[in-house]
């Protein structure tokens, strides 16, 4: 079989919130991340007010990446990453959101940054906003629902693009900007843009009009960042979790059609540069309010994205017999969902199907023709540290491996276009969903426990050395 492409870009990602700690240093203001507690894999983290003293926040100090960089930087050379993808924390540029001017401490770590990875070869990939947005804009404006706060993203992009126009080339809007789209479970809203419902709202539309809100900042963005640099490329990012029909009862098929529009409603406006039929329909049906003004069909289809980045870990089924449920994920949900006979699942609940990421590859493709990143994958698993200090973490090279495979069928004989791979939490981090640590990705074991206890210290576990090796051989070995 043929190898992938030459420059394919091996990497690891992580986000600036669950990794940097140093949520209040040399200036940094609070994020939407800093109100959140931890939680766990049966309940939702809970979102407070403020930040309270006799409540554990574990973003708060993370996994130290803030103070460890160069250090990591250096372990992630040694196995050989071509690429990091991270975000920059957008309290850490404008502390409050609403300034004028960006705070330089903040500006001047991701120059350290993106100069320490440099320095290895290795090419920065960027998310401008990863559950980060600043807390007082979240407060005081009510996040994206507000118009005015396109402004300040599209103001904190313009600032980071012309600050790192020389340093970072791949850049990415929104994370996951799909997940509000589960808008009953309030965590997602939150960290995708900052809104709360209010007792007696219809959620949906405050949804819509958020994330068109948020449609447009990206659209902005797009749009400025080529002025800055023509050569930058500026992708979207979904989280992708294929739904399957539970069997051939075309009822279910069409099900699982339509619930898939949970995935593609945000990436089919910002590739395509218009809103589907299918979502005009959806808000003349239910009679939804979304400001859409003159003017904003022209920015979003000036501002279209230049290759699709998502992350994948597992799939769903649905079945029109199963109720819509009222039981909610963590990892949120969809409606109709019932367990797949044919996946296994995590400790966490999550299902492992490494044939839904050839699948998606092959569905993403299709169905926009722009070039692919997978920008996150992963197992999370509690980790064994033994007592000579090794960890032998199996199922982690066997999930990575398996879905490897995947990939290269894919590229190989299905010839999707793809720009690279960076498994999630290639380091230990803070899990997003559930606060803890013990849910841990990466091949780079930190010393640091769910209640905040720990030395930091960073080891290598064996798929360390296992991922060099892939890379290395740029994926035959596996
Ligand atoms: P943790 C749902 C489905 C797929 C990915 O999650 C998801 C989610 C939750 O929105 O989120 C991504 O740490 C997210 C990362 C996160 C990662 O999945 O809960 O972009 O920030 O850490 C893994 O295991």
């Amino acid at each position: 079989m043929s190898k992938l492409p030459k420059d394919f870009l091996w990497g690891g990602a992580i986000a600036a919130h669950q990794a940097e700690g140093g949520w209040d240093k040399d200036g940094k203001g609070p994020s939407v991340a800093d109100v959140m507690v931890a939680g766990g894999v049966k309940g939702y983290r809970e979102i407070t007010d403020t930040v309270e003293a006799d409540k554990y926040y574990p973003n708060h100090e993370a996994v130290d990446f803030y103070g460890h960089y160069k250090e990591d930087v250096k372990l992630f050379a040694e196995m050989g990453l071509k690429a990091l993808r991270t975000s920059i924390n957008w309290s850490r540029i404008f502390p409050m959101g609403d300034e004028a001017e960006p705070n330089e401490a903040g500006l001047q770590f991701y120059d350290d940054l993106f100069d320490e990875l440099i320095k290895y070869n290795i090419e920065p990939v960027i998310t401008l906003s990863h559950f980060e947005i600043p807390l007082h804009l979240a407060k005081e404006y009510g996040g994206f629902r507000n118009r005015k706060v396109v402004d300040f993203f599209v103001h904190f992009a313009e600032t980071v693009f012309k600050r790192y126009k020389d340093k970072v080339k791949y850049w990415m809007t929104f994370n996951e900007i799909n997940n509000m789209m589960d808008y009953e479970s309030p965590v997602f809203l939150w960290t995708n843009v900052g809104v709360t419902i209010e007792e007696g709202e219809n959620a949906q539309e405050v949804m819509y009009t958020a994330g068109h809100h948020a449609l447009l900042a990206s659209a902005l963005a797009v749009k400025k960042s080529k002025e800055i640099n023509p050569d930058f490329q500026i992708g979207g990012m979904v989280a992708y979790v294929p739904v399957y029909p539970l069997n051939s009862n075309p009822n279910n098929v069409m099900l699982a059609e339509e619930v898939m529009r949970m995935r593609y409603f945000f990436p089919d406006v910002m590739i395509r540069g218009y809103y589907p039929n299918y979502a005009l329909k959806l808000f003349e049906r239910e009679g939804l309010n979304i400001p859409i003004l003159e003017g904003d069909e022209a920015i979003l289809s000036e501002g279209t994205i230049d290759y699709l980045g998502f992350s994948y870990y597992m799939s769903t089924a649905v079945d029109v017999d199963s109720p819509v449920s009222d039981v909610k994920k963590v990892h949120g949900s969809v409606p109709h969902e019932v367990d797949n006979p044919y996946t296994t699942a995590t400790d966490w609940g999550w299902t492992i199907d490494p044939v839904g990421l050839r699948y998606t590859l092959n569905r993403l493709y299709d169905r926009y023709q722009i070039p692919l990143f997978i920008v996150e994958n992963g197992l999370g698993m509690v980790d064994t540290v033994e007592s000579d200090g090794s960890i032998h973490d199996v199922p982690r090279m066997q999930y990575l491996g398996d879905h490897i495979e995947e990939i290269k069928k894919a590229v190989n004989e299905d010839g999707v276009d793809l720009i690279g791979y960076t498994p999630w939490g290639i380091i230990d981090i803070v899990s997003f969903t559930t606060g803890e640590m013990s849910k841990r990705y990466g091949m780079i074991y930190v010393d640091r426990d769910n209640d905040g206890n720990g030395s930091l210290q960073r080891s290598k576990k064996d798929s360390f050395y296992w991922y060099k090796k892939v890379i290395a051989t740029n994926g035959e070995d596996l």
